[in-house]
């Protein structure tokens, strides 16, 4: 499985993470890496999300430069030749998620480029890097999380603001208009992160449709194809710095059965 994983900059820490982190890593620059397999959809995003039982690391790439990334991932980016020495992670500090909710970041290319870090309750520790950037108008389970957060932002412990950005409407779909995740959680009569099933369904359909009928509506290419666009954003992004490749070996990733 190769995702793009999305350097997402931290503009301002939470609280809580800053009077941990803040004189850890010596100036250097911190970004939440994100992985995603659907890198046409950076232009509408509209927060991240981390899971709040996970832990996260801060790892030095090098003198300029730390990802906030699982341990696992961190590992295994140290043998795909992005930290500065070969096997080795440096971390600088462990982070719980929690910690990191409300930390304001940069969103590479998205029309929205500062979002707030949210809890999302499915977040595996086992997939990707463990931060999720967060695409409600093309992803089932992003949208749900932001209707769960929205209707209670004490239980979450969120600020109402920040889950405030609707959805930017940015593929458009022959069946499905231009807000298919919003389209199928109603259709699917999904009504919390806890239908994972129906969850499940509405990605496996988000996924088809956006891919073979999808044309995008914001962003570099516009009218192109959304199987045109992907890979031409994701080369705009690398080539920008604002993102790399990160492939996760074979066994380890917990993957859809499509
Ligand atoms: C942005 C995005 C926009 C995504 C979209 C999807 C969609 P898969 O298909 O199961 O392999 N993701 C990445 N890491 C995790 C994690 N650790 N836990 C939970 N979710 C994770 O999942 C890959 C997608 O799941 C990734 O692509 C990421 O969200 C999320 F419009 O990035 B995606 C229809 C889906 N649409």
């Amino acid at each position: 499985q190769e995702y793009t994983a999305l350097k997402m900059e931290v503009v301002q820490f939470s609280p809580e993470a800053q009077a941990e982190i803040a004189d850890k890593v010596g100036g250097r620059k911190v970004f939440m890496v994100a992985a995603t397999l659907r890198s046409e959809t950076v232009y509408g995003q509209t927060n991240c999300f981390v899971g709040t039982a996970i832990n996260y690391g801060v790892f030095a790439v090098n003198d300029q430069e730390a990802y906030i990334t699982t341990h696992r991932a961190a590992r295994n980016m140290a043998f795909q030749g992005i930290f500065a020495t070969r096997g080795e992670t440096n971390e600088l500090i462990t982070i719980a998620g929690a910690k990191l909710v409300g930390t304001k970041i940069k969103a590479p290319f998205s029309i929205h480029p500062e979002v707030y870090v949210l809890p999302m309750d499915n977040v595996l520790a086992t997939k990707g890097t463990g931060v999720v950037t967060c695409a409600p108008s093309d992803s089932p389970d992003d949208w749900q999380t932001i209707v769960d957060l929205r209707k209670k932002p004490e239980y979450y412990k969120v600020q109402p603001e920040w889950c405030a950005t609707d959805p930017v409407p940015m593929i458009s779909t022959p069946a499905y208009g231009d807000l298919i995740a919003v389209a199928l959680v109603k259709e699917l009569k999904i009504q919390s992160q806890k239908d994972t099933k129906q969850l499940a369904e509405a990605k496996e359909i988000a996924y088809k449709e956006g891919f073979y009928s999808g044309t995008m509506i914001v962003g570099d290419f516009v009218g192109e194809r959304v199987q045109d666009a992907k890979p031409k954003v994701r080369e705009k992004l690398i080539k920008a710095g604002l993102a790399f490749a990160y492939a996760e070996p074979e066994g380890m990733v917990i993957s859809r059965s499509a």
